[in-house]
């Protein structure tokens, strides 16, 4: 058996808490992260059948039966998950019956779960719905992005359409644009589901006053969805409230989009 701290996802998985650490978007225990793996990439490194501890759910995951999750623990910093990865994160498997986790490594000091697993597991599923290679849903705290929540109206069609402005590069990375969800209580199912409807229209979802979810195939993909968008919230809030002369003309952002030839979401700019 290999040893899972020489593993490349979780090296990669600890190296993206850091990252997001050090830009200031996690405080505390802000944050969560989750990576679905397949059995045949955990098998080298763990006893599949050597189940350390189960935990209810608490709704169905039967679309996810017999994936493997490797998921931030409940009231970690993502501070401390690089070097102490066994006590901070957890891997896991959904049941047969979608009801269960079953943990096969870590929470090792009696750690469960991020309080936000119904959200995680409910986008990975809404996601995979729409995108079968979809394996990462990430929820963090970029300052700008919370901050352009207090002064931005909450509306999906002009908050996507104000970042989108805020940076060429923007209508190319998200064309499918920033779902908003209105202030709602977190860790909850309710949450969960607000979230993973929202989903499957847009790889990025806006908690406002609050944060951000992010979805995408690989963990570089998605770190690097997430900052984009803090990128344009950030030009955004260094404009906001100054005279803007200049700006991205809606004409502009359709020759972007066909030059790299993405299909950006209708409704936004015509
Ligand atoms: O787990 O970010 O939304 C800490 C959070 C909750
Ligand atoms: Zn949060």
């Amino acid at each position: 058996m290999k040893d899972i701290l020489s593993a490349s996802f979780l090296k990669a998985f600890s190296k993206v808490t850091s990252n997001m650490y050090r830009l200031g978007w996690d405080e505390r225990n802000g944050g969560n992260l989750s990576l679905l793996l397949e059995e045949e990439e955990v098998a080298p490194y763990l006893d599949l059948k050597d189940v350390k501890r189960r935990f209810f759910l608490g709704f169905d995951a039967q679309a996810l039966a017999g994936k493997y999750f490797l998921v931030t623990g409940t009231q970690k910093y993502f501070k401390n998950v690089e070097g102490d990865e066994e006590n901070n994160l957890g891997l896991f498997r959904i049941s047969a019956d979608g009801t269960e986790g079953e943990l096969l490594w870590g929470y090792a000091d009696g750690g469960r779960p991020t309080s936000e697993l119904p959200a995680h597991l409910m986008s990975h599923i809404a996601r995979r719905s729409v995108d079968p290679m979809n394996r990462v849903v990430m929820h963090t705290h970029p300052t700008n992005l919370l901050a352009m929540t207090y002064v931005h109206e909450l509306e999906t069609r002009q908050f996507t359409h104000t970042l989108w402005q805020m940076s060429t590069e923007c209508i190319v990375v998200f064309p499918d644009g920033v779902e908003v969800l209105p202030w709602m209580l977190c860790g909850t199912n309710e949450i969960g589901e607000a979230t993973a409807e929202r989903m499957k229209k847009a790889r990025v979802v806006v908690w406002s006053m609050h944060g951000i979810y992010g979805a995408g195939k690989t963990l570089d993909e998605t770190f690097g969805l997430v900052e984009t968008v803090e990128k344009a919230a950030t030009v955004y809030m260094l404009t906001a409230g100054l005279k803007r002369v200049n700006t991205i003309q809606d004409e502009e952002l359709k020759v972007l989009a066909n030059y790299f030839g993405v299909e950006y979401r209708k409704g936004i700019i015509d």
